[in-house]
């Protein structure tokens, strides 16, 4: 009881003190002052008397049981003095806090303003990968397009330059001489002396020739006999008679030629028929092919594709480019066969066609030699590969060559006029009559390397006959290059 009292005691005497230092704010002397003055008082001017009786009792309780209630005090005192600096501290520790928290907050913001900045970019970003896929597609398709079309026409260019090399150029005899016919019906007949023969659609066993493809195929027939049997050949187109050539002299050569431009399809079939009788060697059939191809149409599709998710867009772009790059490279190379093809194509326009005199009239010939003829009157001259102050046609590129010739006399000296290759005779026509007109034409495909030479010979003691009228004449003309 004692204690208890003494304790209370005492802790009265710290809420005092705690009081008076929170009040006044006194330092530690003054606290220690303060509690001496309190013990030492032994009237207080005017506490009340239980007050006065407890702090009597103290002095005796107290001194009984707590040794030195300064120590406990001072103790006391030091404790609250460290716990008010540990509060400075903390004080100190918050405000550093606040401080932090309010730099935190700058940088958040400042942060959020960041976001906020990167997120437009990113969106423009969003804006430019959807426009550069769209061009990276769009510009696939195009080259897609484009690479499929520049195949088609250069496959149609292809096409065109090798599928149309179908010429054949045959004369009815290999060796010897002599008459095929009179037969009692018609008969057809086999050139067996195959001069030309690309693309093979001339069969030299039958006759026949096949046409390989659809197109315009010209067909020229040449005959020749010796009165006073009739010579008489017809071209059949499956079996159907379609121009006929004729002659007949009671003395004399016969020959007569004839011709015709034919669409064919595939497959169509056109061969020479005798149609009376009576024929002998020299005769010479040939045909120069023309073909066109059906036009085509051809539309691009561009089909966009879409792109639903930007940010992974469905396409790879970088893989993308570089397929772009590689098509144009394509392309390109593309490109250089297509101007290769065209030099090609420009390059076989080689033609000419003259005849024998540019003004007056009158003959050349006859001589004791061969002579060559010089046709002066020129009425084309494509590619400038016939020279008329010599009368010599030059292959400027290896091909197939196509020539004619067409004669005019007088009657009483015959005429008589050869193709020469190289110095090499090819064909001929001939005409010869008493009195009266004399006429007659020949022709022939020649396979030409570059530099090749072909003109027109006179033969010895023969005459050549022109005027005004371009009876007699000399033309030429590529059918397709060869490589
Ligand atoms: C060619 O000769 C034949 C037969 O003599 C004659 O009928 C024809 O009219 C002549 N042609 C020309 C263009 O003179
Ligand atoms: C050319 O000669 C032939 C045959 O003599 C004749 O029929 C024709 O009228 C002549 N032409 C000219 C333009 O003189
Ligand atoms: C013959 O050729 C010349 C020159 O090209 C031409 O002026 C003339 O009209 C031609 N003659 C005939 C009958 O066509
Ligand atoms: C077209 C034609 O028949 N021309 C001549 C061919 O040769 C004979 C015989 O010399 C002439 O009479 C023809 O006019």
């Amino acid at each position: 009881m004692k204690a208890l009292v003494c304790i209370l005691l005492l802790l009265e005497t710290f809420v005092f003190v705690v009081q008076q230092q929170v009040d006044g704010g006194l330092n530690e002397n003054e606290i220690s002052q303060q509690i001496s003055s309190e013990d030492g008082r032994q009237n207080p001017p005017q506490t009340d008397t239980l007050r006065a009786e407890a702090s009597t009792d103290r002095q005796q309780y107290c001194d009984l049981g707590i040794p030195d209630i300064h120590a406990a005090l001072r103790e006391l005192t030091a404790t609250v003095t460290e716990q008010k600096e540990k509060n400075r501290e903390l004080t100190a520790t918050v405000t550093e806090q606040k401080e932090n928290i309010r730099e935190l907050t700058a940088t958040i913001t400042e942060q959020k303003e960041n976001i906020r900045e990167l997120t437009t970019t990113v969106t423009e970003q969003k804006g430019h990968i959807r426009e550069l896929t769209a061009t990276v597609t769009e510009q696939k398709e195009i080259n897609r397009a484009l690479e499929m079309q520049q195949t088609f026409i250069l496959e149609e260019l292809k096409k065109k330059n090798e599928d149309r090399e179908i010429a054949f150029s045959a004369s009815l005899m290999e060796s010897g001489s002599g008459f095929i016919g009179p037969f009692t019906t018609h008969f057809t007949l086999t050139y067996r002396n195959v001069f030309t023969n690309i693309g093979n659609a001339y069969n030299p066993i039958t006759g026949i020739f096949t046409a390989p493809l659809k197109g315009a195929y010209m067909f020229r027939v040449s005959v020749f006999g010796i009165g006073p049997t009739a010579a008489s050949a017809a071209i059949f187109k499956n079996g159907e008679h379609v121009v006929i050539t004729h002659d007949n002299q009671p003395k004399n050569d016969l020959n007569t030629s004839n011709g015709v431009v034919l669409i064919l399809e595939v497959g169509d079939v056109v061969y020479m028929r005798e149609s009376w009788n009576g024929m002998e060697l020299e005769n010479v059939g040939d045909n120069g092919a023309l073909t066109h191809r059906r036009g085509t149409h051809w539309e691009i599709g561009i089909h966009r594709r879409q792109v639903d998710d930007v940010l992974s867009p469905n396409i790879n772009i970088l893989e993308e480019l570089g397929e772009i790059k590689s098509m144009e490279t394509k392309m390109k190379s593309l490109e250089t066969e297509m101007e290769r093809l065209r030099t090609e194509n420009k390059d076989r326009e080689i033609a000419f066609s003259a005849s024998l005199v540019e003004s007056g009239s009158g003959y050349i010939g006859p001589f004791t030699t061969h002579f060559p003829i010089t046709y002066k009157n020129v009425f084309t001259n494509t590619g400038n590969a016939y020279n008329p102050i010599t009368g010599i046609f030059t292959a400027p590129l290896k091909g197939a060559y196509m020539f004619r010739i067409s004669v005019y006399g007088v009657g009483g000296t015959a005429v008589s006029v050869s193709i020469i290759k190289n110095g090499e005779i090819v064909v001929s026509a001939y005409d010869y009559q008493p009195q009266n007109v004399l006429n007659s034409s020949n022709g022939v495909v020649l396979i030409l390397e570059a530099g090749d030479v072909v003109y027109v010979r006179l033969g010895s003691g023969r005459r050549i006959y022109d005027n005004k009228s371009n009876h007699s004449t000399f033309s030429g003309f590529l059918l397709f290059p060869l490589r």
